[in-house]
């Protein structure tokens, strides 16, 4: 017997649990005011996504999906995007798209119910929308354009680790692989599916060897840790620009809510298990960093969560105001010249819609 090949899977954390950090600082972020950006995007996330929370209790707002305790995952990867990159999201990305240029009351109207939908979504990036495991799909097919164009631009896409069971997701990294695409795939490791925990998802030891099977690089990444978050997907998005590498980052953390306001995970989350993962949680152990190494007092911490309460309050000002988007918008966002088909229920939908308001 010889062995053929043997492989290895890297974690990756800069900043540790004690807040700590274990390596040197990327050279990108030795200017604190880079971390200080970064701590605030996390905070701002924060008071935004308890604020949808309660919109949602209080009747205002549909079933909206939380990021609490993830927060390093998306603004860390909303930081290391550059502006050319094509971002493919899922449900969970609020961090994200707040970086790409999306309006948080945008998002509110994105989860608004169906009296106040934006039909016509987003559409910086790729249209938000929820997909649970197609989107890695779209983001190879998106890399192949690239590819083909020869632009030095890379793609990212982000899913959960329940996705990371479906046939897609592995389509798309062979796809990958083979074919050399510029593309980066997120997999967010927040312990659950739903109901479903880890240890029932997949017997694999870890997300990120279902790379190698695909024959790219995969590694493991602490996602309580939002300078680790940054530089690995910093990395991996420039080796896609630079070498048509992609890279599958499982980025592990925990998802401190219920899986929607439609949940309920007290009915199937272990007890106490919450609690102990929140002794890692992102933004404090940020915070303690920054305040360890002088770069943040606590007059501006209070100062910074005033700030964003304020900004909160306007973006819930100016969902509850907007004017909902005329039905027929669905079709103005999505081909170039709208097909035959398309333009007549495009007339059909807005004569309906003149009839039905006189
Ligand atoms: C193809 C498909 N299967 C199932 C669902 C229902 N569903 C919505 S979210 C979800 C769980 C996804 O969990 P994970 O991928 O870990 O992402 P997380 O929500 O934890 O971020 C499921 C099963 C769906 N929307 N689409
Ligand atoms: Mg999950």
């Amino acid at each position: 017997m010889n062995v053929i090949a043997t492989f290895e899977i890297a974690y990756y954390q800069y900043l540790n649990e004690a807040s700590l950090l274990v390596e040197t600082l990327p050279s990108d972020l030795k200017n604190p005011h880079e971390l200080q950006k970064i701590y605030r995007l996390m905070v701002l996330l924060r008071t935004f996504d308890s604020k949808a929370i309660a919109l949602q209790r209080t009747g205002k707002l549909g079933t909206y999906p939380s990021t609490r305790g993830q927060e390093a995952t998306f603004v860390g990867i909303g930081a290391a995007l550059q502006k050319s990159d094509v971002f493919v999201p899922y449900y969970r990305d609020v961090g994200v798209l707040m970086q790409r240029g999306v309006k948080l009351s945008d998002i509110l109207l994105y989860w608004g119910g169906d009296e106040r939908g934006n039909y016509s979504s987003m559409a910086e990036d790729f249209p938000y929308s929820v997909p649970v495991g197609s989107q890695p799909l779209h983001a190879v097919g998106i890399a192949t354009a690239i590819k083909i164009r020869k632009q030095k631009r890379a793609v990212l896409t982000v899913c959960g680790e329940g996705a990371s069971s479906q046939g897609d997701f592995y389509e798309a990294m062979n796809v990958a692989g083979v074919w050399k695409l510029p593309v980066v795939f997120v997999v967010s490791n927040n312990q659950w599916a739903i109901s479903v925990p880890r240890s029932a998802q997949s017997a694999s030891q870890t997300i990120a060897q279902k790379a190698i099977a695909a024959g790219l690089q995969g590694e493991q990444v602490d996602g309580n840790d939002v300078i680790a978050v940054y530089e690995r997907v910093s990395q991996a998005l420039k080796r896609a620009r630079e070498t048509n590498e992609a890279t599958l980052l499982e980025i592990i953390t925990y998802r401190q809510s219920d899986h929607t306001t439609a949940d309920d995970a007290s009915r199937y989350e272990p007890q106490g298990v919450r609690e102990e993962e929140w002794k890692k949680e992102p933004i404090e152990r940020l915070k303690k960093y920054l305040m360890n190494t002088n770069a943040w007092t606590e007059e501006q911490e209070h100062a910074l969560h005033k700030e964003c309460a304020s900004d909160v309050e306007k973006i819930v000002h100016e969902y509850i105001n907007a004017v909902p988007q005329a039905p027929e918008s669905m079709f103005d966002h999505l081909y170039e010249t709208l097909p035959d088909i398309y333009a007549e229920q495009r007339e059909h939908v807005s004569h309906k819609e003149a009839v039905a308001h006189g």
